[in-house]
């Protein structure tokens, strides 16, 4: 039982410290893409994302998104550290290189997005997050 709890506390405070980042998970149907990110998929404690993350994800890339039109995101329980901690979300195309979000703090509970993009272009969010204070976790799902 000890050594269970002690394991456990280690796991925890390895979960704490660690800075990997969390999956994006992406499905592909019927030319549609959908995804889904855990801020907290990787075991921090609490339901937490992690400090020190520099972690980049393309949401659609060129070729899923070869005809362009809506991509839709929902965020949900964004909180982050108000100074440091950050959520970026780019729309890349040919013709202009990026316009973006950049979220921090308390945000609303459900907080929506529709990006109309032009045909071959890319959406990607990038999450920051500096050495210390993590707050609670945030999901994003969408579909292009
Ligand atoms: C774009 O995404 C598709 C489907 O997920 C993948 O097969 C392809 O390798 C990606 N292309 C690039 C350039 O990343
Ligand atoms: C990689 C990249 O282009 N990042 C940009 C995404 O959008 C934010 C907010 O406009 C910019 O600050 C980033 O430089």
């Amino acid at each position: 039982m000890k050594l269970f709890i002690c394991v456990l506390v280690l796991a925890c405070f390895a979960a704490f410290v660690s800075s990997t980042c969390p999956t994006l998970y992406k499905t592909r149907s019927y030319g549609n893409t959908r995804f889904f990110l855990n801020a907290a998929s990787n075991g921090v404690c609490g339901g937490r994302y992690s400090n020190n993350l520099r972690c980049r994800y393309v949401l659609v890339n060129s070729t899923e998104n070869r005809r362009g039109g809506s991509v839709n995101l929902n965020l949900r329980n964004f909180q982050t550290e108000s100074c440091c901690d950050y959520l970026t979300i780019n729309y890349t195309s040919t013709s202009y290189r990026s316009s973006g979000y950049r979220l921090r703090g308390y945000q609303s509970n459900n907080l929506r997005y529709t990006l109309n993009t032009a045909p071959r272009s890319e959406v990607s969010i990038y999450l920051y997050t500096d050495g210390s204070v993590t707050r609670r976790a945030f999901f994003l799902t969408g579909s292009a």
